[in-house]
């Protein structure tokens, strides 16, 4: 039990306390209490026990009978009383610039949401100026303010936090003092951007382990140091929480610092409801005290009466009650992907030739994959002529053969400006595949690029379109764009929308491809790769579309090769 913890839970029940509308000088109190725990010289256990904490200005009579509570349960009484009555993640909507108590209320009692993103979706789905004494206005600004809170927030993508992930898994896991390390958190649940990295590590040597942690070469500086974790800033920009744990907490360690924080309430719900205390450490038996010995995640489920769930599934968006009921979706893996449907070679702004991405490609184990270089207008991409694209359509029908391999002849097609395409129509009947991609004119209105896009749907000769939003992560925004109307408009047509699994796009993002997978429109996970080896993103493009759900009939580069062209209608 540490100072910090204790911190939030006060901040965090001084938040609900606000959101209630109880007494603002209690509130005060708790926020108060809260800075001053934070900042206390020594443990706030070893102050209470020599009475140093009740001498302590700011700390009044009924916070420290909650704080001795705390000292012995090791949960706050008047928190978990307010989390009766009102959901944790309510107290979010609080950070939100322009919300406040009041509001925070009126979203969770009017709407029912209890998270941020939640609260985003309803905003989008126009319920927000429903509400009694806000309208449009106010539901644009709040939707604007979750974007910057998301900006400010600071992000990294995985682009980045990935290889650090790995580099500093295979350093620590060198250590003669290390048993096993490994990355949790959001990085685990594969989403596309991370705040932090969070490290577990099972030794019975903390402080070895984090003298070496805090000494790594990618640390910038250290932020938090304690007797079996430790906090620092990363040279790449982000934050990095280290815990070591043993062998026998490692199970539910591992659980809940994956999370995500949702999902975990649910499971301390669950847990709760059949009789026992879920914590990071254990799960324990609430009347006789005494721990379940947890070997596994799988354990830990088995325990609560719930299939094992994958981490991507972890945002409690309905998996706790599929693994209740057993209908989780079947898990898509890489070894379910027959071919990729986009790719580059020197024919544009590649590095390697037809051949070697086809051979690349095939080791991989693909069965087919489709060439899509850039078309003409994007000359900073080394678009092709009518003339190359030609030639490169005869080299790929060739090294086919001689491989006895199936290559796609096909295009990324830049959508111009007014929705039409970049060559000619009896070209574009030549090529075996069409992906169409907006590269360019992202300053439209949305209505714009909307219409632009539906209209290179409504093309007779486009199959798939490409990277359908746009955004790079870390640095640029997607372009506006009404994803229900262009998802629409894929499903009269029978198109189908992709998954970039380039690690700066996942694009689609999982919200957008949930929306593909509800309305029966297929996606194409495609790698986008330049050069060999980004052939290989497709384990991480198979892995985020396991956060929207996609199961293996929902992707259309699962299907067999005839089954493919048959729904493009070649
Ligand atoms: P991030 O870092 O924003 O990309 O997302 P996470 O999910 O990695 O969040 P982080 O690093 O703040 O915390 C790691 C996990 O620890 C989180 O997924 C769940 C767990 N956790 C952290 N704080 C809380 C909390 O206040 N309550 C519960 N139930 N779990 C928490
Ligand atoms: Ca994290
Ligand atoms: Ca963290
Ligand atoms: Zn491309």
């Amino acid at each position: 039990m540490d100072n910090l913890r204790l911190s939030w839970l006060l901040e965090e029940a001084a938040a609900l306390m606000e959101i209630k509308g109880e007494n603002p000088f209690k509130v005060r109190a708790f926020q108060n209490g809260a800075r001053i725990v934070a900042g206390l010289p020594r443990s706030f256990q070893e102050m209470l026990d020599d009475g140093e904490l009740a001498q302590t200005s700011g700390i009044g009579k009924g916070l420290l009978g909650q704080i001795k509570d705390y000292a012995q349960s090791g949960s706050l009484n008047a928190l978990d009383e307010l989390r009766q009555e009102i959901p944790e993640g309510v107290a979010e909507f609080l950070h939100i610039p322009g919300v406040g108590p009041k509001m925070a209320r009126t979203f969770y009692d009017k709407l029912g949401v209890t998270t941020v993103a939640d609260l985003e979706d309803a905003a989008r789905a126009r319920k927000v100026r429903e509400l009694k004494g806000l309208g449009g206005k106010t539901e644009m600004s709040l939707l604007r303010s979750i974007e910057r809170m998301r900006q400010r927030s600071g992000r990294t993508s995985t682009a980045i936090a990935r290889p650090l992930a790995n580099e500093v898994k295979s350093l620590l896991e060198s250590l003669s003092c290390v048993e096993t390390c490994t990355i949790a958190g959001s990085l685990r649940r594969q989403s596309a951007t991370v705040k932090d990295l969070d490290v577990l590590v099972v030794s019975d040597q903390p402080e070895q382990v984090i003298e070496v942690f805090v000494a790594l070469p990618y640390v910038q500086e250290i932020t938090g140091q304690g007797s079996t974790k430790a906090s620092v800033v990363f040279k790449a920009g982000l934050n990095g929480d280290l815990r070591v744990l043993t062998a026998e907490q490692f199970a539910c360690g591992l659980h809940y610092f994956t999370g995500s924080k949702a999902h975990n309430i649910r499971m301390r719900q669950i847990a709760k409801e059949q009789g026992y205390t879920l914590n990071e450490y254990s799960l324990t038996n609430t009347q006789t005290g005494q721990e379940t010995p947890i070997g596994s995640e799988s354990d830990l489920f088995r325990c609560l009466g719930l299939a094992y769930i994958e981490p991507e599934l972890r945002e409690d968006r309905g998996e706790i009650e599929a693994a209740q009921q057993g209908t989780l979706p079947q898990r898509l893996t890489v070894e379910h992907i027959q071919g990729d449907l986009h790719m580059h070679t020197v024919y544009s702004d590649g590095a390697n030739t037809v051949a070697e991405m086809a051979e690349a490609a095939r080791a991989m184990g693909h069965k087919y994959i489709a060439i899509c270089d850039h078309s003409r207008s994007l000359k900073i991409a080394n678009g092709m002529s009518v003339e190359r694209l030609l030639r490169q359509r005869d080299e790929i029908r060739q090294v086919s053969k001689e491989m006895n391999f199936p290559i796609l002849s096909g295009v990324e097609c830049d959508i111009l400006a007014d929705g039409s395409l970049d060559y000619e129509d009896d070209l574009l009947a030549q090529l075996d595949i069409v992906v169409a991609s907006i590269h360019s004119g992202f300053q439209q209105e949305e209505h714009q690029l909307t219409q632009r896009l539906i209209r290179a749907i409504e093309h007779p000769y486009v199959h798939i379109i490409g990277h359908p939003t746009g955004r790079m992560l870390g640095q640029r925004e997607p372009y506006p764009v009404d994803m229900d109307a262009v998802i629409a408009a894929a499903k009269r047509q029978k198109k189908i929308l992709e998954i970039n699994a380039t690690p700066e796009r996942f694009d689609l993002n999982e919200t957008y491809a949930a929306m593909c997978r509800e309305q029966g429109v297929p996606v194409a996970i495609n790698t986008d790769a330049h050069r060999t080896e980004q052939l290989r993103y497709v384990e991480s493009g198979v892995a985020y579309a396991r956060r929207a759900w996609l199961e293996p009939k929902h992707v259309a580069n699962t299907w067999p090769l005839e089954d493919l062209l048959a729904y493009i209608g070649k």
